[in-house]
């Protein structure tokens, strides 16, 4: 049978609480879009505000330029939507140099406690998969996930139609 990579069918999150969303996340795997951006040392920190927005931001390097990278703070404001595991992340770099935008920004699945898939699309093609995505496996431990954990990953990286297309993020320090 032929997978179905229309991006309105894939499955996000059921029940999706921001509030055990909160905190620190190493991104351990990344699918580039195309003009990578965060390229290693990501970390992500996710806050829920005293209205109940979720923010975040995230450090790491970054390409400046063409074959130059620095390390970045940048920040995120997520807009909500019908569904509670997707959200509109617009988002800019705490100097103003740094990438700034508007992507969609969906959590795929989660346990909490250990691992996130998190992806977005920026551009859908006229039969509704996607041309140009990105999306981040995220872990609690720096040190990386179970082989338990890698399984449902996997899983879920080819639920997206991008098995294969992850390369490591690797966290040395340099940020
Ligand atoms: O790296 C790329 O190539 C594309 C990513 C661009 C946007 C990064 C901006 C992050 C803003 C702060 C938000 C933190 C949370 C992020 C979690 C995952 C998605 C970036």
């Amino acid at each position: 049978h032929h997978r179905d990579c229309r991006v309105s069918h894939f499955r996000v999150m059921e029940h999706f609480d921001k509030l055990r969303y909160s905190g620190t996340w190493y991104a351990v795997a990344k699918k580039d879009p195309e003009g990578l951006f965060l390229i290693d040392n990501v970390v992500a920190k996710f806050n829920v505000e005293p209205d109940g927005r979720m923010t975040a931001t995230a450090r790491g390097r970054v390409m400046v330029f063409r074959g130059v990278s620095t390390c970045a703070d940048m920040v995120g404001k997520f807009q909500e939507t019908d569904d509670p595991a997707k959200f509109r992340m617009q988002y800019y770099g705490v100097l103003s140099y740094l990438e700034k935008g508007l992507d969609d920004h969906w959590v795929v699945d989660t346990d909490y406690d250990n691992y996130a898939v998190h992806y977005s699309c920026r551009e859908l093609a006229y039969d509704g998969t996607c041309l140009d995505s990105y999306s981040f496996i995220f872990s609690r431990d720096p040190a990386g996930l179970t082989p338990e954990i890698q399984r449902i990953v996997r899983k879920r990286q080819e639920e997206l139609c991008l098995d294969r297309k992850y390369r490591v993020v690797v966290h040395n320090g340099d940020c």
